[in-house]
């Protein structure tokens, strides 16, 4: 790494779910209007990059991950014009804005799908993925991957919902529209690309390797030369298969076919291994720890990383990894430890709030096709409904989903008529308002954070080493950088105790979520505290 760093290595992203922050029109649903409403909102954050779940023409059987015209905006979250508008707004107060691209799959009522389920000869036939017999691949929203269609008898694929026909990347012709359609966009000016399941494109099916497939490479390659060579944006894959070895490889900065990607080791830390997301078990911070000590050193050097705990698929990250009588504490501490390494610092709607996850009693108020899925196939597979819906609470989409809390007023400021998924109750005491009149807020915290981030290399190009890494409640670390160190501590406790710092004992404390620590061999370490210590050596 040399001392140069790029826009997008120092942009802090923030991710828009454009279904659930703000509605305009009364129609209990968010929309583009809305979103140019809280830009303001977004700036003071210190926002430099915006990431917008998509607003293309969509069923919204997966909320919009289910394209059925790229070309389009969907009416319900405006017109056309609504989009050119946000990005000259978004661009006017010097921020940049990228859009999601989902070109895995399209919706079952995209034109092409329609043409390709026509006839075995049509033209598009080959847009998609067809076979006379099933495999037996499991789609990741419960049951088989392939759907048997009457009409031509045979099965197409789709990795998520039957909704959601996978495209055919092994098809040239196909591989070609998408290009034109992303630069397209790229060419109405927008800053780049957040690529949705963008490592399943190098599938090979017969050989059942779906994820890092055989084709990868050379289709990140191509699509990089077709579409992102020479051009001034940002692109991160999300590649929810791959290794931190493979990944550190794609976002190498010597042949970068993507700038970052999103790796998800770490968010899979809760689950039983192999078991899937749905099957719980308690985080163990000694392997949290080890995960970010590995991709922060693979990546040092040589590739960039995403800095992400939180997105609208999963839960909300203070009910996840910090703790609700510590809520403010716990949000704040968690952003400290993330946001103090070395990558972009990407924050979810509402995370900078320290919104938190739901838990409703019914399960017709939940609208995630995943969950709904699941809840079916464990019913039919006789799981007790209190596992189930544990579960649900724990790990369903929806807990991130739930409309963005504004304020105490009616549907939490976030619409004036019923929305489309439930507010979550705690709206009266958990609101952007309430927080931004705090100083000691879980806002002014974040937007303190970047501030210092921003002021120090050592955040950008900072080595990275844990201090006591086999400790179960203390996440700590140093950073160096030329004469710049840091210090960074989290604690993942709900009791105070005692750490030996004598060695950091004449660093002055940059920030922190309670007063400053004396450093010493026996410092006294609060429930949840968090702190960064700096010194010039
Ligand atoms: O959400 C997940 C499990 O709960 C993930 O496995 C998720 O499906 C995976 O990360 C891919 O996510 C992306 O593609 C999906 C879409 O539903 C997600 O919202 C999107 O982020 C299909 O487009
Ligand atoms: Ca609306």
């Amino acid at each position: 790494m040399n001392d140069s760093v790029k826009w997008w290595q120092k942009a802090v992203v923030y991710q828009i779910y454009p279904l659930s922050f703000k509605d305009s029109n009364h129609d209990g649903i968010g929309d583009i209007l809305g979103i140019i409403e809280k830009l303001d909102y977004i700036k003071n954050l210190g926002v430099d990059v915006i990431w917008l779940s998509p607003i293309y023409q969509s069923p919204m059987e997966d909320n919009g991950y289910d394209i059925s015209d790229y070309y389009q905006i969907d009416p319900v979250f405006g017109t056309f014009s609504d989009f050119l508008q946000l990005l000259k707004e978004v661009h006017l107060r010097d921020m940049k804005m990228i859009m999601d691209l989902v070109v895995n799959h399209t919706s079952d009522e995209h034109i092409w799908f329609k043409e390709s389920k026509k006839s075995l000869d049509n033209p598009y036939r080959d847009y998609y993925i067809w076979k006379d017999k099933p495999t037996d691949i499991s789609s990741v929203f419960s049951g088989s991957a392939w759907e048997f269609d009457e009409n031509t008898k045979q099965y197409y694929f789709h990795l998520f919902s039957k909704k959601q026909p996978d495209l055919n990347w092994q098809n040239p012709k196909l591989r070609q529209v998408i290009y034109e359609m992303i630069n397209y966009w790229l060419n109405l000016g927008i800053d780049g690309f957040r690529l949705d399941v963008i490592d399943l494109i190098g599938k090979d099916i017969e050989h059942v390797q779906i994820g890092n497939g055989p084709f990868l490479d050379q289709n990140l390659k191509e699509l990089y030369d077709t579409c992102f060579k020479g051009r001034n944006i940002m692109t991160v894959g999300e590649m929810p298969t791959l290794s931190i070895q493979k990944a550190a490889q794609i976002t190498n900065q010597n042949a970068p076919l993507l700038n970052m990607i999103f790796q998800f080791e770490h968010l899979s830390l809760d689950e039983i291994p192999k078991r899937g997301k749905w099957m719980l078990q308690k985080l163990d911070l000694i392997e949290f720890k080890a995960y970010f000590d590995k991709i922060q050193k693979t990546n040092f050097n040589h590739g960039w990383n995403s800095l992400f705990l939180s997105n609208h698929d999963q839960p909300r990250v203070v009910s996840r990894f910090g703790n609700l009588s510590y809520r403010k504490e716990s949000a704040k501490m968690l952003a400290t430890i993330l946001y103090s390494m070395q990558g972009t610092p990407y924050v979810y709607q509402g995370e900078e709030i320290g919104m938190t996850g739901v838990r409703f009693q019914n399960i017709s108020e939940y609208k995630d096709v995943e969950t709904l899925n699941m809840y079916h196939e464990f019913l039919d597979k006789k799981v007790p409904m209190k596992d189930i819906m544990e579960s649900i609470y724990a790990k369903s989409r929806d807990n991130s989903r739930t409309p963005m809390q504004w304020n105490n007023q009616l549907y939490a400021g976030f619409s004036d008529e019923n929305p489309w998924l439930m507010v979550n109750p705690n709206y009266k005491e958990i609101n952007a308002t309430f927080d931004l009149e705090d100083q000691d807020g879980v806002f002014f915290f974040y937007k303190k954070l970047f501030e210092i981030r921003k002021s120090y290399t050592v955040f950008d190009l900072g080595d990275f080493n844990l201090i006591y890494p086999k400790d179960a409640f203390l996440f700590a670390y140093t950073r160096k950088y030329k004469e710049q160190l840091i210090l960074v501590i989290g604690h993942f406790n709900n009791q105070e105790a005692e750490y030996d710092l004598e060695e950091f004992k004449d660093m002055d404390c940059l920030l922190t979520n309670k007063s400053s620590l004396k450093l010493s061999n026996k410092t006294m370490i609060s429930p949840y505290y968090c702190a960064i210590y700096y010194k010039n050596h």
